[in-house]
């Protein structure tokens, strides 16, 4: 039968289970990567596993995330990365080496292959032709052991692109009409396969802008066939031995087909505070704007900044505006130093930021109150600029190369007429600049016990989930609405720095609510643990949006949060929730979310009971005084991950260790 790329990547890996659309399966994993922030509870988990050595064909610890290093916390990391990495036999890409996506498409990643990561956009590596997925850290553990990875079978949603993009129109555009069609919510448990003679037209850092982009529709992944135009850049990485032409077969059957004509697409943005809050930019052209920020794993490659670079030259930006620009790696930044293109972006007026994430997770570049935000990124829930109230829009960096230079927003295909400026024509270089003197080889394995890993005092082994109780009693922690994002849970910024000291991050779960809700979330939390009583957070729509971040599901864990109620709940958070022993619940009728009050007393009597047989489960609120029932969805091993008290629980136990 005629097979999609998905499925013919996903048969080759296929270690458990049918590939039949929903049913769950287990693949092998054939690299991982892990960043800092995430990176450092992943690999304290892997130590906890017992496993000496990583498994795999390939594991590369990033460190991109966390570097503003206000206090000890963040190079007390790097240091424990730096010598974990050692010691376990992965490869460690030092600070100031690029953001793990970037780096990883430029020197890693290879078509055909499986990648598991620990952060959300992992599935830019789908722009070469990998399956390339993100999870939460503990899932990046056992991947790392030699475990397989589990997900549900995908849904395949074909993307017939046809046309070609015309000037001053990105491949952003592309993802944000996407977007704009398929929304962030409904589209659990589906791959994105594009297809179709306008692929060709679109180089590899091109591809991986959109299928970084894809997590923001919250599918498991998306991928692009891989062709001459992988190749070419392969090569040009100094690394065809690798290439593979892989593509879906004539006639491939998808379960949904989206048929987008490059060459009638226009500037897009998405506005405040969604990624699927999209409109053209020629509806909100004309606002003022006072930042524009270019960089983050969706557009800070060589060919973006070069685009940059040149319709800067010779021209300065706007007075009311300040614009930072983070190329995403030391590759792109060292060829952008030596060819002349820093230089025209320095002359411009830009702020040059380090090759990292930067301002993408709150580090720095905070926008003003009250004022308008463009940023090249992919995310712009409420609040990760840092600012509370902030406006920041998601444009390609041809938008935001003409914003900054207009002072407010325009369409790029105006800057002929207002600036006389062309179209840059960039070239794919024959040659990317190849150092990876910042990516050190582990210790060989004979070695590896004489490395001292170093582990400063604000590294805290995270606290094991305890078992779940036959009867819960639980009380209702909070009550939010709608699409409420990891950013929300457990809010980044300004406090990722204790990423890896639990008590203390936990103090900060759910803070953007904290001025509604009092007392704090985390003392309620903690309060009700002491006592026995279980935490019961309740959400609506598409609860867990966004991030891999599992310390969305760890601090909460932490706090005595037992079960999750939802009309709806992300894939990665899902997982996380099972991974920490939290039991995620879908409202079988949704309308039961509105009959359930902020501090309402619930029991659940035979939990237990419930997990280890049944699809559903009834939940007396005692406050309320009615009864309602809740759907389990869940595979047999999450139910047995939930019966031994968490994931790493239950791979020890498999071990026998
Ligand atoms: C993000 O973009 O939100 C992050 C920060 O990269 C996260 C990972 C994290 O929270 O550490 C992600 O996308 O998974
Ligand atoms: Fe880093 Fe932003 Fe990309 Fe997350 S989305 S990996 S914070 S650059």
């Amino acid at each position: 039968m005629a097979q999609t790329l998905t499925y013919k990547i996903l048969e080759k890996h296929l270690l458990e289970g049918e590939l039949i659309a929903g049913q769950p399966i287990g693949i092998r994993i054939d690299q991982t990567l892990t960043q800092d922030a995430t990176g450092t509870t992943a690999f304290l988990l892997f130590e906890s596993m017992g496993t000496a050595r990583v498994q795999t064909e390939l594991s590369v610890s990033y460190v991109d995330h966390n570097m503003s290093q206000f206090g000890p916390e963040n190079h007390n990391d790097h240091l424990y990365l730096q010598t974990i990495a050692s010691k376990t036999g992965a490869l460690h890409s030092r600070p100031g080496n690029g953001i793990c996506h970037q780096v990883h498409l430029e020197r890693f990643g290879r078509p055909g292959a499986t990648l598991l990561g620990s952060d959300s956009h992992t599935p830019t590596g789908g722009g070469i032709g990998m399956l390339a997925i993100g999870a939460g850290g503990m899932d990046v553990a056992v991947a790392m052991g030699g475990g397989p990875f589990y997900m549900t079978c995908p849904k395949v949603i074909g993307v017939e692109l046809t046309g070609k993009l015309t000037d001053w129109v990105a491949s952003k555009d592309v993802i944000l009409k996407l977007l704009s069609i398929l929304t962030t919510k409904g589209n659990v448990g589906c791959v994105v396969e594009y297809f179709g003679d306008g692929v060709e037209t679109l180089t590899v850092p091109q591809r991986a802008t959109i299928t970084n982009m894809g997590a923001e529709l919250g599918v498991t992944c998306s991928v692009f066939p891989s062709d001459e135009m992988t190749e070419d850049f392969l090569a040009a990485q100094g690394r065809d031995d690798v290439y593979e032409p892989m593509s879906a077969d004539a006639g491939a059957k998808y379960d949904r087909v989206i048929q987008i004509d490059l060459s009638t697409l226009e500037p897009m943005a998405a506005c405040p505070s969604s990624p699927d809050n999209i409109l053209p930019i020629s509806e909100i052209a004309g606002r003022k704007v006072n930042q524009v920020v270019i960089g983050s794993c969706t557009n800070s490659s060589y060919m973006d900044m070069m685009m940059a670079a040149d319709t800067f030259k010779g021209r300065k930006i706007d007075p009311m505006v300040e614009l930072g620009i983070a190329p995403g790696s030391k590759q792109v930044l060292q060829m952008l130093a030596e060819n002349g293109g820093m230089a025209n972006l320095i002359a411009a007026g830009a702020r040059i930021v380090e090759s990292g994430c930067g301002p993408c997770i709150g580090q720095g570049f905070s926008p003003a109150d009250g004022t308008v935000t463009l940023r090249t990124f992919n995310r712009n829930f409420a609040g990760r600029t840092g600012t509370k109230g902030d406006q920041a829009y998601l444009v390609s960096p041809e938008t935001a190369v003409a914003s900054a230079i207009m002072g407010e927003i325009t369409d790029p295909r105006d800057l002929k007429n207002l600036m006389g400026i062309k179209y840059p024509t960039i070239k794919m270089p024959k040659d990317f600049l190849i150092d990876d003197s910042m990516i050190e080889q582990p210790a060989p394995f004979e070695e590896s016990s004489k490395v001292e890993v170093l582990r400063g005092p604000t590294i805290v082994v995270p606290e094991s989930p305890k078992q779940l109780p036959e009867t819960l009693n639980g009380k209702v922690l909070l009550k939010c609405g709608d699409k409420i994002t990891t950013d929300h849970i457990m809010p980044a910024g300004a406090f990722l720095k204790y990423r890896s000291n639990v008590p203390e991050y936990s103090k900060y779960v759910f803070n953007c609510f904290n001025e509604e809700i009092q007392p704090t979330f985390a003392e309620r939390g903690l309060a009700l643990k002491k006592d026995g009583i279980g935490g019961i957070v309740v959400g609506g729509d598409s609860y867990g949006q966004g991030s891999s971040r599992e310390h969305a599901a760890l601090c909460p864990m932490y706090l005595g949060v037992r079960v999750v109620i939802a009309k709806a709940i992300e894939r990665i958070h899902k997982a996380n929730l099972i991974n920490f022993c939290i039991v995620p619940i879908e409202f079988d009728n949704p309308a039961d979310y509105d009959k359930i009050g902020a501090d309402d007393e619930i029991e659940i009597a035979d939990l237990v009971e419930a997990i280890e047989n049944k699809d559903s489960v009834t939940l007396k609120n005692k406050t309320g005084g009615f009864e309602f029932t809740g759907k389990l969805n869940l595979s047999a091993r999450d139910r047995d991950i939930l019966l031994a008290g968490g994931l790493l629980a239950y791979t020890r136990k498999k071990a026998g260790k």
